[in-house]
């Protein structure tokens, strides 16, 4: 099968334990978040057509850091930026309160940021953690898209309809992935990379930021 968004290069190239040790916002910004063992980093791999870019842990809680990846699909270079994974119950009760000040820092201060993918396990829907997350992307000013994965773990009857009743919690687009067939890749990869270049010309809001956003918009 030939690939409609075939990636001419992906390479990793840093993991931030601080918001302030990411590279200069050069390139447009398309971030994933979830939950740990949602299947983030599997979905990251079916994106890039590469088995070990992300890496693939059965362990949950293992991504703690900011991972950036540069990605050139045809005349396009974009950052993905592999968020690190929250509400892992076995951390400590401070890393555990809301998504950590890392993920929020990042959302705050990006301005290359063109759109962030937050990705759900089909079978379980959203929980308190994800509902926050896209009500604060949503405050910022950031679009944001919902991802469902792991759809082959759900009978094919019921697909749809859960797809459905994901949308309709969330109040916003949703789309199904399966990290073992590729279902969904081409759909996501085409909004990422129409977000990226949208992004580069897009003025954020500046309403309900908390500080200036000086030279943001070039
Ligand atoms: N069946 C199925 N398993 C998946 C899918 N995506 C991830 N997994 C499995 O779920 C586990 C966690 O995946 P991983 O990508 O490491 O999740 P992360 O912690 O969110 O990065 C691994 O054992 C994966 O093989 C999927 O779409 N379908
Ligand atoms: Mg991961």
């Amino acid at each position: 099968m030939t690939d409609a968004f075939p990636i001419r290069d992906a390479t990793f190239i840093m993991s931030a334990r601080d918001v302030s040790e990411l590279p200069a916002p050069t390139f447009a910004e398309l971030a994933f978040a979830g939950k740990s063992n949602v299947g983030k980093s599997s979905l990251i791999n079916v994106l890039t057509a590469r088995k070990k870019l992300a890496r693939i842990s059965a362990t949950p809680g293992c991504t703690r850091g900011i991972n950036i990846f540069r990605i050139e699909q045809a005349d396009t270079v974009v950052h993905f930026v592999d968020l690190p994974g929250y509400g892992y119950a076995a951390r400590s009760k401070h890393e555990r309160k809301a998504w950590g000040p890392m993920i929020e820092g990042f959302l705050r201060e990006r301005v290359g940021l063109a759109l962030v993918v937050v990705i759900v396990d089909v079978r379980r829907g959203l929980d308190e953690e994800d509902s926050q997350l896209l009500e604060f992307l949503d405050s910022l000013g950031h679009a944001s898209v919902l991802v469902a994965t792991k759809l082959d773990k759900l009978p094919l009857g019921k697909r749809k309809p859960e797809l459905a009743k994901l949308a309709k919690v969330a109040g916003r687009k949703v789309i199904g992935f399966s990290s073992e067939n590729g279902e969904g890749r081409d759909t996501l990869l085409r909004l990422l990379l129409s977000s990226a270049l949208r992004g580069h010309a897009r003025e954020k809001p500046s309403a309900n930021a908390t500080q200036p956003r000086d030279g943001a918009n070039g």
